[in-house]
């Protein structure tokens, strides 16, 4: 006959009362600015940690009124743990992304900051911007070439004359 012993494993977390380590290592890859077009969809990785182990409850707002991205990280364990999401920004603008990381003790909060481009005749903006800044470069060399011709040595004329 064989016995079988259930060794439950277990590990003491001694916490003193009162006290909680809020959710550290709040973070939201990619960071920290993005530069993508409208209608473009944008993956992004979240996630913290909790040294406690409790369990960890992400809200991220993408800060363009749609509605947050909402996902719990189970406790038990004292690693950082994340998961994956993604969404599509419509309006070109400047958004603050912003993921708040709660242990239901402390809340802890991460953001960065997202640049939506708007695209115009199926040019995107950053092409005009590197067309424009090639632009500038192309008048600036042009212009220090007209400055070295006029301070190139001046050819004098009438120096040579033939003996009559
Ligand atoms: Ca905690």
């Amino acid at each position: 006959m064989v016995h079988q012993t259930n060794i439950v494993e277990s590990e003491a977390k001694i916490v003193p009362v009162g006290w909680n380590a809020p959710p550290s290592n709040v973070h939201i890859v990619p960071s920290p600015v993005v530069n993508v077009d409208t209608g473009t969809e944008v993956s992004f990785q979240i996630g913290a940690k909790d040294s406690d182990g409790d369990d960890i409850s992400l809200d991220l707002a993408y800060g363009d009124k749609s509605s947050d991205f909402e996902h719990d990280l189970t406790g038990d364990t004292t690693a950082i743990q994340s998961t994956a999401t993604s969404h599509t920004f419509e309006k070109a603008a400047v958004y603050q992304i912003v993921l708040v990381a709660n242990d239901s003790h402390n809340s802890s909060i991460a953001s960065i900051g997202l640049i939506v481009l708007t695209e115009s005749g199926g040019i995107s903006t950053t092409v005009l911007i590197i067309v424009a800044v090639a632009a500038v470069a192309v008048v600036a060399v042009v212009a220090v070439l007209m400055m070295r011709r006029k301070k190139g040595p001046k050819k004098e004329e009438g120096d040579v004359q033939l003996p009559m």
